[in-house]
């Protein structure tokens, strides 16, 4: 099966699972939970998943509007089926696919991932997905493509923030092919074995582990492979605050805060601050792709 990359875990690894699963959660019975729990303290040190109400309850999704918990108060609105993804470009099998031919003959994967915004909070997220590589690879990736540029549905009937203007939208994000490519790269369809919900990008999202959360955009409609780097939201926001890399790097201060820590999510009482790590903790994976790069210019 998956391999299990350094500093990723599935959730069958992680014990005691009632410490992040409710009572319903753990009724609702995924298939993946069932199996027995065995996990070395080192591993267990590593990465505690956030609940799933923690993942759930405080989120950024603009197009439901810009407070953290409006996304869970109003993302039901959204129709996720049925659904359709356009792929286009320089592929050799464009088309209008469902969630289900995308990923048809994939493996699904499970990986728990550190998740880190931009605004210096950060995550545990245990995953379920497909890489990206995969679902490129069937569509057909052309000899001159060198970026994926990927864009969410336009629906403000449904949306309530796209009647705003807080971005232009359809929100829009893209990566470097290599990024694209990189095992690590997920395409996200649900959370503890959940399918995903609204507020977090259904019916399918992306999920970069290593960049700040803006890229790792959510219900995705549109995956285009270019010859040229796209045009991403928060760029054409704010090219100055948020460079098209977006590397998690505690060393490159945003113009208007620190990098060099984050606060966790949940916890309450013990609730931390931690320092934030070079890639997210994923150098290793990942450094490689930017060799030669001055990251505080390339950011
Ligand atoms: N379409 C879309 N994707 C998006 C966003 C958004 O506003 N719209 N917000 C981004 C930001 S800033 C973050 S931090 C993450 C949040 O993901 P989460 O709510 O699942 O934690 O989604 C990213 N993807
Ligand atoms: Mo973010």
């Amino acid at each position: 099966m998956a391999y299990r990359w350094k500093n990723t875990l599935t959730y069958n690894d992680v014990t005691p699972k009632a410490a992040f699963l409710n009572r319903r959660q753990l009724m609702a019975g995924a298939a993946g939970m069932a199996a027995a729990s065995i996990m070395s303290p080192a591993m267990a040190a590593d990465l505690q998943p956030n609940t799933f109400e923690e993942i759930t309850q405080y989120n950024n999704f603009y197009e439901f509007g810009t407070g953290k918990t409006d996304p869970a108060t109003y993302a039901g609105a959204l129709t996720t089926d049925p659904w359709s993804i356009v792929v286009d470009g320089l592929v050799d099998n464009p088309g209008e696919y469902s969630v289900a031919q995308l990923t048809e003959g994939l493996t699904e994967e499970e990986r728990i991932y550190r998740f880190r915004c931009v605004e210096a909070w950060a995550m545990v997220v245990p995953w379920n997905g497909f890489e990206l590589k995969d679902i490129l690879e069937k569509a057909g990736v052309q000899s001159g493509a060198k970026y994926v540029a990927f864009e969410t549905l336009v629906r403000p009937e449904e949306m309530r923030g796209q009647r705003t203007r807080s971005l232009d939208w359809p929100y829009r994000e893209g990566l470097r092919l290599d990024e694209a490519m990189h095992p690590l790269t997920l395409m996200a369809t649900g959370i503890y074995g959940q399918p995903m919900p609204n507020q977090n990008g259904a019916p399918i999202r992306l999920v970069v582990p290593w960049k700040y959360g803006f890229k790792s955009i959510k219900s995705i409609v549109r995956i285009t492979l270019t010859e040229d780097e796209p045009p991403t939201s928060w760029n054409m926001a704010n090219a100055r605050e948020y460079g098209f890399y977006s590397n998690v790097n505690p060393t490159v201060d945003h113009p208007r805060w620190s990098q060099a820590s984050h606060r966790t999510i949940g916890g309450g009482l013990f609730a931390k601050r931690e320092p934030t790590l070079m890639f997210n903790g994923y150098e290793d994976e990942v450094a490689g792709l930017y060799a030669g790069m001055d990251l505080s210019k390339q950011f």
